[in-house]
């Protein structure tokens, strides 16, 4: 056990399973914000915080960039680096609400016998003073859907008549793609590596092909389905493929989702979501038992402004964005 036990620190090792494979845990805090929830949408109130290595807490942190919450629900940084202390704030990121060293302080705050791992994203009401949900899959859901009465751009992107294949295309890439990654960096058997690496191909040359002929995941409208999606590729070929072991084949070396990644990086908005100097560091750093030199690998040279060929196929950015 890694984290918090009854609110006392006890590091932050991530455990594999008898077969060597990663499990990551289940999230604790689930409330959810909206006008028939016991937690109520009013700007101002809620703080998100979040790494802006974090390929889950990037989904939230595009989301709020995205649709203009940004004056609406504050946000801060931890540190990238994370050490046997867990993530942590720092002169160059400090905690805006409480002046707390750790994140850890943060849960201990909101539980003080909380028992489980200490993670980004959080977001937290600073009304009851408590985390309301550290679940990034439903922070994005409560920013894109409740957030929309605190929003200052026309941006949708759980847009009715696609809410069942969002759904589908969020739970189809996550344990192959966006936990597939950690599968495979985070094995702790050849066995439990293969079988990541294979399951992870497989399903990034299925998305491949499928954007053969979609501009986005779920066709012509861009969704909440892409943001995660695209957090994982943006990361991959600075430190998955490396990093991780995911070098089977590069991003950029794709034909469609090499484009697809470059036309959501130059989707208004996206760009100063991205830190790849954070990622990096957070990566090659805080994975002592991946990386012993804790060195941070410097390549690959790639644009991902250098264009794209995405506008000949249908649909494009919501109005607002463009
Ligand atoms: N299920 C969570 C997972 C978040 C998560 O694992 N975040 C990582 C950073 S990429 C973290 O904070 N790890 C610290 C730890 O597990 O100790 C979500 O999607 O919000």
């Amino acid at each position: 056990m890694s984290g918090l036990i009854d609110g006392e620190w006890v590091g932050t090792d991530y455990e594999t399973d008898d077969d060597g494979e990663f499990r990551r845990q289940e999230t604790t805090f689930r409330d959810r914000i909206g006008p028939d929830e016991a937690v109520p949408v009013e700007a101002g109130r809620y703080h998100v915080y979040i790494c802006r290595a974090c390929p889950w807490a990037h989904r939230v942190a595009m989301t709020r960039a995205l649709k203009g919450l940004d004056d609406a629900i504050s946000l801060s940084l931890v540190q990238p680096e994370r050490y046997d202390q867990g993530w942590e704030f720092s002169e160059a990121t400090p905690d805006p609400l409480y002046g707390e060293e750790y994140l850890r302080d943060i849960y201990v705050r909101a539980d003080p016998d909380y028992t489980g791992r200490v993670t980004v994203p959080v977001l937290w009401d600073r009304k009851q003073e408590t985390i309301v949900n550290n679940e990034s899959r439903e922070i994005m859901r409560m920013l894109d859907v409740a957030g929309d009465d605190l929003a200052t751009r026309d941006v949708d992107l759980y847009p009715k008549g696609y809410r069942d294949e969002v759904d589908t295309l969020l739970d189809d890439i996550y344990d192959p793609i966006n936990n597939g990654v950690y599968r495979a960096g985070f094995a702790d058997s050849q066995a439990a590596y293969d079988r990541a690496v294979d399951e992870l191909f497989d399903a990034l040359d299925r998305y491949d092909d499928r954007l053969a002929d979609r501009r986005y995941l779920a066709g012509d409208r861009l969704t909440e389905a892409d943001l995660a999606m695209f957090a994982t590729l943006v990361r991959f070929d600075h430190v998955y493929h490396t990093h991780f072991k995911c070098n089977r084949r590069a991003i950029h070396e794709y034909e469609n989702l090499w484009g697809y990644t470059k036309d959501l990086y130059t989707t208004p908005g996206i760009e100063r979501t991205v830190n790849m100097d954070h990622i990096t560091r957070h990566y090659y750093v805080s994975h002592g038992d991946v990386n012993p030199k804790r060195l941070v690998a410097t390549g690959p040279d790639i644009d991902f402004t250098e264009g794209h060929d995405r506008d000949r196929l249908p649909g494009g950015p919501p109005e607002a964005l463009r």
